[in-house]
């Protein structure tokens, strides 16, 4: 079977357990959390030696890593994945405006408002980060006004990519309300056969970092 390692709260995770869902692919979980340093245990750097989740073991016990690749591997050969250059380079084109944009704003944001009470950002970083995550929030809020999904007319992973941290804004402080296209593609992602919303989990069984990494 295969298994994702990562825990709910992140994005990046959510992004691997909505193209399992619409694959119908049966996977368990290993909890790997973020807020406890486990990415960078080194048990769990044997898995994935970047630090980072999600990763995917394969049934074969090859790694996938990078939530933008693992779309990639399950969607290929899906109408998620489309056809034509042009088309795969406007998919490709949506992907890096999220890992480059999108989520280094709204993620980060997100992580300190919500994980990092205790030490708070400093305002003039809030602030910033604030103001480029409305800035990408605007892109996409125009680009929908003229599209119903990101990448063309119909959904790929693009959408998929683009999904989770824009619907975790809210917490990151901006109330997704505010953009009403991207309101309600959120709302057709979510229509899309096997699409989870964030925080559901979609895994048949959930493993404890301990557990699977010191079993006694
Ligand atoms: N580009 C990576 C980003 C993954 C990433 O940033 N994961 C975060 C959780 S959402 C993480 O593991 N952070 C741990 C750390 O940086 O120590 C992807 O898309 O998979």
């Amino acid at each position: 079977m295969l298994t994702l390692f990562g825990n709910l709260h992140s994005g990046n995770v959510h992004k691997v357990q909505m193209i399992l869902g619409t694959r119908r692919l049966p996977f368990r979980r290993v909890d790997v959390r973020q807020d406890r340093d486990e990415p960078r245990h080194p048990a769990f750097l044997r898995i994935n030696p970047m630090g980072k989740v999600p990763a995917l073991a394969l049934e074969n016990g090859e790694i996938l890593t990078e939530s933008g690749a693992i779309l990639f591997y399950f969607a290929r050969d899906t109408p998620l994945w489309p056809h034509h250059l042009r088309c795969q380079a406007e998919v490709l084109r949506w992907m890096f405006f999220e890992q480059y944009s999108h989520e280094p704003a709204l993620a980060v944001l997100r992580y300190l408002k919500l994980f990092s009470p205790s030490a708070p950002a400093p305002e003039a970083r809030i602030a910033e980060l604030t103001q480029k995550s409305q800035f990408v929030l605007d892109v996409m809020n125009t680009r929908l006004e003229a599209l119903p999904w990101i990448a063309g007319p119909v959904p790929t992973i693009a959408d998929y990519a683009l999904y989770p941290y824009t619907k975790l804004a809210n917490e990151a402080g901006l109330p997704i309300a505010y953009w009403p296209r991207i309101s309600a593609w959120l709302w057709r992602v979510e229509q899309l056969p096997g699409v989870a919303p964030v925080y559901q989990d979609r895994a048949i069984e959930v493993v404890a970092f301990a557990e699977y990494f010191d079993p006694r």
